[in-house]
C-alpha cells in the first residue's frame, strides 16, 4: 500500500509540507543565494481529485520547479492532488470563490452542472478512437468548451490531459449486456449526462464524488462504477472490485482550470510561462498513457481482476432506443450537437 490511493486516509499537513517541499526546495535554495528573492509574489495552489501516482500529477510535478524558475521566482504552483482539499463539488466551489487558483476536472463533472455544456464531449459511445478524440477537443470542439468555460468567469489552458476510455467494473457480476445492467447499483461522477447514460440503460446510478468511490465500493453502497483501467489501477480500485467489462463507453479528459480573476491580474509574461508548461506537460502526459495502457490489462488481471469483452454497440443501441441522444441532442442544442457529431459521426 503506498500512500496515494483513493481510500480514506490521513492527508495532514505533515503529508502537505512534504510534498510542496519536495516540489520546491531545490530552487529555492538557488534563489535565494542568487537574489534573496523575496516569496514568490504569486502563490497558486492546483488541486485536483486524482492519486499523485497518476501521470497528470507526475507531469505536473514536473512543471513546477520549472513554472518557479522561468517566473524567476515570481509564480510558485503547490499541488493538492487526491482530494487533500475535499470533493469535486467543494474544489469547484474554492475555485470560483478564488480560494483556490487552479483546479484540474473533467468537463464532464461536477463542472457541468454549474455549465451544461462542458459535458457536450462525453455523450456516450461519440467517440471510437483517440484520432477522433484528439481531433475534436484540439480542434474546434475544445475551442468551443473553453469558450463556454471562459463565460462562467473560469480560464481554461488548450490542451487537456488524458483520462481515457471508460469500462465498467463490477464486485457483484460481470456485465455483459445491458440485461445485466438492469438495477445495477452504479457509482457515477456527479454530473447529469452520466447519470442520464446509465438510466437509460436502466441501472440505478448514484452521483458521488472522486473522493468516496472507493469506501462506497468497498461497504458495497454501489456494487459498480466506471473508469478508465489505467485510473482504475491507480486509485487501487481492484482491490474493491472483481469483474471489469470493456465497454468504451466514453472518453474522458481533464481540463486545467484557472479561477477568472486570478488568470485576469497575471501578467502576460507569467500567463504565457504557466500556459505553456501545462499545455506542454498534458502533450507527454498524453503519451505517458499510451505507455501505460499497454500494460494496464496484464497489471489489472494479476490484482484478480477479470476481464470480459462486451458489444458496445448492444449498449449504444438500447440508449438510442430509450431516447438518450435525443433528449440530450435537445438539451445541448442543436449547433452544439453539430460541433460534436463533425467529429463523432451522427448520433442518433
Ligand atoms: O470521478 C471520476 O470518476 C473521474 C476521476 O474519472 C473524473 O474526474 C470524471
Amino acid at each position: 500500500m503506498t500512500t496515494d490511493s483513493a481510500k480514506p486516509q490521513p492527508q495532514g499537513a505533515n503529508r502537505r509540507r512534504a510534498l510542496v517541499a519536495g516540489a520546491t526546495l531545490p530552487l529555492f535554495g538557488i534563489l535565494s543565494s542568487r537574489s534573496q528573492a523575496a516569496r514568490p509574489k504569486y502563490r497558486f495552489k492546483f488541486a485536483g481529485n486524482l492519486p499523485m501516482t497518476h501521470p497528470i500529477n507526475v507531469r505536473v510535478k514536473e512543471i513546477v520547479p520549472k513554472i518557479l524558475e522561468e517566473s524567476n521566482g515570481q509564480l510558485e504552483v503547490r499541488m493538492f492532488p487526491n482530494n487533500q482539499l475535499g470533493g469535486d463539488s467543494d474544489m469547484l466551489s474554492q475555485l470560483r470563490s478564488g480560494a483556490l487558483e487552479m483546479f484540474v476536472l473533467s468537463g464532464t463533472n461536477v463542472l457541468s452542472t454549474m455549465v451544461k455544456q462542458t459535458a457536450l464531449y462525453g455523450v456516450g459511445f461519440a467517440f471510437k478512437d483517440y484520432s477522433q478524440v484528439w481531433a475534436a477537443l484540439d480542434g474546434d470542439l475544445g475551442a468551443y468548451l473553453r469558450g463556454v468555460i471562459a463565460r462562467v468567469n473560469l480560464h481554461a489552458f488548450d490542451k487537456l490531459w488524458d483520462i481515457g476510455f471508460r469500462q465498467i467494473t463490477s464486485s457483484t457480476k460481470p456485465i455483459l449486456t445491458p440485461e445485466d445492467l438492469k438495477g445495477f447499483k452504479i457509482r457515477v461522477p456527479v454530473s447529469p449526462l452520466w447519470g442520464s447514460l446509465f438510466q437509460h440503460l436502466g441501472a440505478a446510478p448514484t452521483s458521488i464524488n472522486f473522493a468516496e468511490v472507493y469506501s462506497a465500493l468497498q461497504t458495497h453502497i454501489v456494487d459498480g462504477q466506471e473508469n478508465p483501467l489505467s485510473l482504475i489501477l491507480i486509485a487501487k480500485l481492484y482491490e474493491v472490485q472483481k469483474y471489469i467489462s470493456i465497454t468504451n463507453h466514453m472518453w474522458d479528459g481533464q481540463f486545467t482550470l484557472v479561477n477568472g480573476k486570478v488568470w485576469a491580474a497575471l501578467p502576460d509574461n507569467l500567463k504565457e510561462v504557466l500556459a505553456r508548461n501545462f499545455n506542454e506537460a498534458a502533450m507527454r502526459e498524453r503519451e505517458d498513457l499510451v505507455e501505460v495502457n499497454r500494460n494496464v490489462e496484464t497489471e489489472l488481471t494479476k490484482f484478480g481482476l477479470e476481464f470480459h469483452r462486451t458489444d458496445p454497440e448492444l449498449f449504444r443501441k438500447a440508449i438510442s432506443q430509450a431516447g438518450y441522444y435525443k433528449k440530450w441532442r435537445g438539451t445541448f442544442g442543436d449547433e452544439a450537437w453539430a460541433m460534436l457529431e463533425k467529429y463523432s459521426g451522427p448520433l442518433v
